[in-house]
Parts: structure tokens; sequence; C-alpha cells
């Protein structure tokens, strides 16, 4: 289990490193926006930004995403539960502005 708290703009953690396997993400969104969650492996290609300089281009990333939750309200508590195989994954919000707001976080998985 992971708890994961999303805000204006930043994703906490509690860990950075977890053990291959089932993983659950417990995602509470502190608002004040919506926030969506993104877990990507990022160590097999970089995250490229689409043409607006503000959204990671998620075209061909489809087969590094290993989950996701649309987009929640502030005060939601939702889980995500991933089979995560050894790498480097990043966790992201790809709302208008907010990566490069500075919601993304680094996990990895050994
Ligand atoms: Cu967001």
């Amino acid at each position: 289990m992971v708890s994961v708290r999303e805000r204006d703009f930043k994703i906490s953690v509690s860990t950075t490193h977890v053990d291959a396997g089932e993983v659950v993400f417990r995602d509470r969104n502190l608002g004040p926006d919506a926030h969506e969650l993104i877990v990507v492996r990022s160590d097999r290609a970089g995250l490229r930004l689409r043409a607006d300089g503000m959204t990671v281009d998620e075209d061909g990333l489809e087969k590094l995403i290993v989950g996701a939750l649309e987009p929640g309200s502030a005060g939601e508590t939702r889980e995500l539960r991933v089979l995560l195989v050894p790498g480097t994954y990043t966790l992201l919000c790809n709302m208008y502005g907010h990566y490069m707001g500075g919601m993304h976080s680094t996990l990895v998985v050994a």
C-alpha cells in the first residue's frame, strides 16, 4: 500500500521504493482542484510534452501506462490496484498545467 496525496500542485507519496508485485495506491485529493492519477513506467521511454508545452504526450505511452484514476474531486480518496514489475515509474496528474506545475513523483519498483 502506497499512500498518495495530491494537491495543487504536488504529489506526495508515503514511500518511493516498493517491492514488485501487487501495489495498492490509496490516493487522497486534498484539492482544491480535481486531480487525476496516472502511473506510467518511465524508464523505457522519457516523458515528452505535447506541443502545448504543458501536458505529457500520452500517445505512445499506452503500453507503459499501468493504471490511472480519472479526475477526482477535492476530498475524495480512491484506490488504484496495479501489478508492477521492476522498473522506475512516474506518478503524475496530466490535467492542463498540473504536470508542469509540479504534479509528478517517482516510484522505484525492485
Ligand atoms: Cu492535477
